[in-house]
């Protein structure tokens, strides 16, 4: 309740949106965009494939029946997806090292040496989450698909990463529509591993909880230019961050050539850029290191209005509330 001037108590109308509040509140948190999924999406490469739908359909179901705290579904994944995977890792490993941001490139070998990383098998999601569980406590949780924004942002508040668990289709491995494992395990994986990134990625998962639409939308817009295709100077160069970029060999190529924009990183500039989902982008936004990107984020978040403040409880892996409303 509010006081105003002549001492009349008002209601604030201002409803907040529903958010998760524990961690076990993830398993409301699956409202699912079906535009690039291969039933629907006549563009995506595995349409007419009546064969890899229904392997898509059937990982996809685990993940659905997926509840917090259940071991992760292990896939044993087929000869054909294997090749997949390792045609996109030999071809990603070699460009990785003069373009990939040191905090890439220390996580990989790390997954190489401890978590059986290689281009001889796809990786297994629960090996994967007990290692950044121990680096960062980020876990994995599989998810059947494209999440919405502020389902997915929700998660990234208890260090709770979505993760595709199938594969892209065979006839284009360079290129996916949706996200895949090949997206999460060598674009994001990573990147997890890192103590500053981690924080970076769940405050920004903090500040969108019970944000209004429009509020969403533009810290989705942030994490797109930063999370999926941020670039960051580093020893006077510039290199890749972004899972969008690490996980596209194209685009990864392109984003570092001297065709595209680039921006410096700026929140209250960047949350109002148009972005791009179905070709590279046009412009890239550059921090000057990961730590200027978490201090203007945090800058950008404090902006942002909310009738209340959260604290996430490592703990309980709860949030406390302040001001409640
Ligand atoms: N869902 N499964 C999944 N993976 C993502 O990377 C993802 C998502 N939903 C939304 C999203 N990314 C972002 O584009 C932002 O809207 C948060
Ligand atoms: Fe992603």
């Amino acid at each position: 309740l509010k006081r105003v001037a002549d001492g009349v108590r008002i209601i604030p109308d201002e409803k907040v949106p529903w958010f998760p509040r524990k961690i076990r509140d993830l398993d409301k948190c699956n409202l699912l965009i079906t535009k690039y999924d291969p039933d629907i999406d006549q563009d995506h490469p595995g349409f007419s494939d009546a064969e890899y739908r229904k392997r898509r359909c059937f990982i996809a179901e685990l993940a659905a029946n997926f509840k917090q705290g259940d071991p992760l579904p292990r896939v044993e994944y087929t000869p054909e997806e294997v090749a997949t995977w390792r045609e996109v890792y030999r071809n990603l490993r070699t460009i990785y090292p003069d373009r990939a941001c040191k905090q890439f490139l220390d996580g990989l070998l790390q997954l190489e040496r401890e978590c059986g990383y290689g281009e001889d098998s796809i990786p297994q999601l629960r090996d994967v989450s007990a290692f950044l569980k121990e680096k960062t406590g980020f876990q994995l949780r599989p998810v059947a698909g494209l999440l919405s924004a502020r389902d997915f942002l929700a998660s990234l508040a208890f260090r709770v990463f979505q993760c595709t668990q199938y594969i892209r289709h065979a006839s284009s491995p360079m290129h996916s529509p949706e996200p895949d494992c090949c997206h999460e395990l060598l674009g994001h994986v990573p990147m997890l591993a890192d103590k500053e990134f981690a924080q970076f990625s769940q405050e920004i998962g903090l500040a969108s909880l019970g944000a209004s639409d429009e509020d969403i939308e533009r810290l989705s817009t942030l994490y797109w230019f930063t999370v999926e295709f941020g670039l960051c100077k580093q020893n006077g160069t510039v290199k890749a961050y972004g899972a969008g970029l690490l996980s596209s060999y194209g685009e990864l190529i392109y984003a570092l050539s001297n065709e595209p924009e680039y921006k410096p990183f700026n929140p209250e500039e960047t949350a109002f850029q148009p972005y791009q989902d179905q070709t590279f982008q046009s412009v890239y936004f550059v921090s000057e290191s990961f730590e200027d990107a978490k201090i203007k984020m945090r800058r950008y978040s404090s902006s942002i209005q909310r009738p209340f403040s959260v604290r996430y409880d490592p703990f309980t892996c709860s949030l406390e509330l302040l001001d409640q409303p």
